[in-house]
Formats: structure tokens, C-alpha cells, sequence
């Protein structure tokens, strides 16, 4: 398939992305996807899924630096607004608050159908996570995807106790990747071997 399909060395890299249950509900797939097209980075799979809660479970890490890290990103705001955590959300322990937004997490993939893909280019990883936006959409960036479509923080998520609606979910690191990868898609439903027509221009490929 195509002719002339490079996408080798260090700087390639996969990273796993999904579209989740609030950006398919408003329309927002072909958008996120072509942000990631039209800056280069190619599509090699995609699919719409309903997965099960336990699929959704085994996804997201259960190490405890991860849960408290989430218990953190509410706490940082919290701070930032003058808001008492206890009063909030009932707790100003962070890993306690970070099992609670977990579980809501779960609730919140569960809602509706997701859109798993992988995405493949130079830096992926990064340039994926650069395009999204930061995690909390009152901190994202104007021109993200993030900033540009949600306006969720902490301050509102975990008072009514869902978890924040930020559109999509893009691996933070390598280990991350490699792990989502693996979780949700075979060695079959992964097509790499095509040329995408503008790379021959951009990368000599
Ligand atoms: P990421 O999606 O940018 O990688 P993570 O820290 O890995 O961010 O958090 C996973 C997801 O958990 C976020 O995308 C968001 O939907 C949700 N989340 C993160 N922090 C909070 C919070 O403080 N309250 C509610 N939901 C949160
Ligand atoms: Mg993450």
C-alpha cells in the first residue's frame, strides 16, 4: 500500500487517543481528528467502541503516585480560588479525593460511545498532548482542542462528583502509550504500511 513508507528512527512515535463519551455526543470526532491530520501526524487505527467498565478500569493506572497526582489537580485550583476541599468534595486528603475522581472517570467512559485511535509522527506523544491541550479545560489553552471546546474545572466537576469533560484522552508518556496500545487494539487492527500523499514534501518520505 502507497509507495515509499518511512515513519522510522527515534523521533517516531505512536501515542494512543480517544475521542471520549462528551466529544462524541457533540459532534466533535471528525474535529479532533483533523487537527491531527492536518498537522501531519497520521491516522493508523481507529474505531468506535462501547467498552465495558472493567476494560475502562484496567485503562487508567492504580499506582498510588497517579491517584494522588489526580487528587492534586482538583487541590491546586482549590487553592488558587480560596475553596476549602472539605467543604467541597468532603475531603482534603489527596488520594482520597483522587479514588473518588477515578471512580467517576469509569462513570463518565461509560456514558457513551468512545472513538480509540492511534496516532503515529514525529514527537507523537507530545505533539498529540500539544494539540489537546492541558488536562483541565479553564487552563487549556485557546487553539487546543481543549480550550478551544470545554470549559470544565475541578471546582465545578467535583462538587457535582463527575469527572472533568475535557473532550479527549491522549497518552502522557511512552510507558502510557505502549500499555493503551496493547489495551485496546491487535496487531490487526493496526494499518501503518499506507503513505500519506503531503509526506513526500514534509519529510522527504
Ligand atoms: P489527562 O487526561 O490530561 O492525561 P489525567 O491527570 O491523566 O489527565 O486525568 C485523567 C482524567 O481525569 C482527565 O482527563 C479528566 O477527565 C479527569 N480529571 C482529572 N482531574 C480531575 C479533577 O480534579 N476532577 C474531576 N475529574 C478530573
Ligand atoms: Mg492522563
Amino acid at each position: 500500500m502507497g509507495k515509499n513508507v518511512k515513519q522510522k528512527g527515534p523521533a517516531y512515535e505512536r501515542s494512543f487517543v480517544m475521542v471520549k463519551p462528551d466529544g462524541v455526543q457533540r459532534g466533535l470526532i471528525g474535529e479532533v481528528v483533523s487537527r491531527f491530520e492536518k498537522r501531519g501526524l497520521k491516522v493508523v487505527a481507529m474505531k468506535m467502541v462501547k467498552p465495558s467498565l472493567e476494560h475502562i478500569d484496567e485503562h487508567y493506572p492504580k499506582d498510588e503516585e497517579w491517584i494522588g497526582r489526580l487528587g492534586d489537580k482538583g487541590f491546586n485550583v482549590f487553592k488558587e480560588y480560596g475553596i476549602d476541599p472539605k467543604k467541597l468534595m468532603g475531603t482534603d486528603d489527596r488520594k482520597e479525593a483522587g479514588e473518588m475522581v477515578r471512580g467517576w472517570l469509569v462513570d463518565y467512559l461509560n456514558e457513551a460511545p468512545v472513538v480509540a485511535m492511534i496516532i503515529e509522527g514525529i514527537h507523537a506523544i507530545d505533539m498529540v498532548r500539544k494539540i489537546a491541550g492541558t488536562t483541565l479545560p479553564s487552563k487549556a489553552e485557546i487553539g487546543t482542542i481543549r480550550g478551544d471546546f470545554s470549559v470544565d474545572s475541578p471546582a465545578a466537576a467535583n462538587l457535582e462528583k463527575r469527572a472533568i469533560k475535557n473532550i479527549l484522552h491522549a497518552s502522557e508518556n511512552k510507558e502510557e502509550a505502549e500499555h493503551e496500545i496493547a489495551h485496546w487494539f491487535s496487531r490487526e487492527e493496526i494499518f501503518d504500511d499506507y503513505a500519506r500523499a503531503e509526506h513526500g514534501v514534509m519529510f522527504n518520505e
